[in-house]
């Protein structure tokens, strides 16, 4: 049997009399009164000797995504140590292709890989219908989820964007220069948006089900979105977003949508005024002010400390976790990472950081 932390427990008798408003999503409205809610983008995982130890229950990383148990139990684990404002469900953006079909396979220090999908016919051979049956078991942990979270804590469901997914069903991988799922996508547009326009029906069904499940923000990671050019961003990351979020908003959802696309520089901006995001999640290289300056009036901004920083600690951390405080603090924030906890993280860093945050203190 798996153990639950305590916070969760003591926090439920303690807080059911009163109703709790969440930091989280009142940071949607504005500026916090006290102090920036805060989450890290993989905040559950390997930096925490508590997830290594949970995780060989299943060696099978597939496997273990598909048990609820398990997967409930590592998205609560950084929450009893570092008492974050949010848990995020703990699964994969891949689980999307497997659902489809798709062979995916996560060999131990090699990443994802998939079987390429590198033509129509293979787009052909997808299987939508059979995904929300096959992704039962994520639907479970976020009802759990929901379910044994303290009334403060916000509960973050998510996808990964058409873009990114796609190319990792083309490539087979992730990284690298693409150039296989660019080559297609540049000289047979067509063509390739058929497997854009599967993903992006997909995901809103998806994201739909999370919400009808518990989910109170949703994620979508366009993780390689920055390897595009201003006319393919347009077309491969912004509309296919676009899309996304008006069919969310159309369902009736009010859920708040939060859209991360790495490395997309000075395009952040259009993506902010043309996708109809509640939220945008910042990388390391986006400046402050410029952030300040022409996305925050537009929407939440949530991000951006280096992860590296968060590895190596000192004083440079401290200091730069002031900078973002100081910088985005007056309006829509949550603190988070420019990208995900990298294994190698000290687990006290983290601690420091959600030490410093809980201070609400802006010094360096
Ligand atoms: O053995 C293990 O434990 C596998 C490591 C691992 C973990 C912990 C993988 C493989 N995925 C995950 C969980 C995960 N993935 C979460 C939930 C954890 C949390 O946030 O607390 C989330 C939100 C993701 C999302 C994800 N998976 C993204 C988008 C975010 C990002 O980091 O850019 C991407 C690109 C993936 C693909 C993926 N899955 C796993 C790895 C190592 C990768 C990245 C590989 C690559 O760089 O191409």
């Amino acid at each position: 049997m798996l153990r639950r932390s305590g916070l969760i427990q003591g926090n439920v008798a303690k807080y059911t009399k009163s109703v709790i408003k969440k930091a989280l999503l009142e940071a949607f409205r504005g500026p916090s009164p006290e102090r920036p809610p805060f989450w890290f983008l993989r905040q559950a995982g390997r930096y925490l000797p508590e997830y290594r130890e949970l995780r060989q229950n299943a060696p099978n990383f597939l496997d273990f995504c598909y048990s609820p148990e398990l997967t409930v139990e590592a998205a609560l684990q950084p929450l009893s140590r570092f008492k974050m404002d949010a848990a995020i469900l703990f699964s994969d953006i891949l689980v999307i292709p497997d659902a489809l079909g798709c062979k995916v396979d996560f060999v131990e220090g090699q990443g994802p890989l998939l079987q390429p999908i590198r033509s129509e016919r293979a787009i052909a051979d997808l299987r939508p219908e059979g995904m929300e049956d096959h992704l039962q078991p994520v639907f479970a942990s976020v009802r759990e989820l929901r379910r044994v979270l303290p009334p403060e804590t916000a509960l973050i469901g998510f996808a990964g964007a058409p873009w990114t997914v796609a190319l990792y069903m083309v490539e087979g991988r992730g990284g690298g220069e693409s150039d296989v799922i660019r080559r297609w996508a540049y000289s047979e547009p067509e063509s390739f948006a058929k497997l854009i326009e599967v993903l992006a029906d997909t995901t809103v069904a998806y994201l739909k089900k999370q919400i009808e499940c518990g989910a109170e923000v949703v994620m979508l990671f366009d993780t390689w979105a920055g390897l595009l050019s201003e006319t393919q961003f347009h077309a491969w990351v912004i509309a296919p977003t676009a899309k996304i979020v008006s069919r969310l908003k159309a369902s009736g959802s009010d859920v708040p949508i939060i859209g991360f696309p790495r490395g997309a520089g000075a395009l952040y901006e259009d993506y902010v005024r043309e996708t109809g995001i509640d939220g945008v999640s910042l990388d390391p290289t986006v400046p402050l002010t410029w952030a300040k300056e022409k996305l925050q009036p537009h929407c939440l901004v949530q991000g951006n400390l280096d992860n590296h920083l968060l590895v190596a600690g000192g004083r440079g951390l401290g200091e730069e976790t002031g900078r973002i405080l100081n910088a985005l603090s007056g309006g829509g924030f949550i603190f988070n990472l420019g990208h995900g906890i990298l294994p190698q993280t000290p687990p006290e860093h983290v601690a420091r950081v959600a030490e410093r945050l809980f201070s609400h203190d802006s010094a360096p």
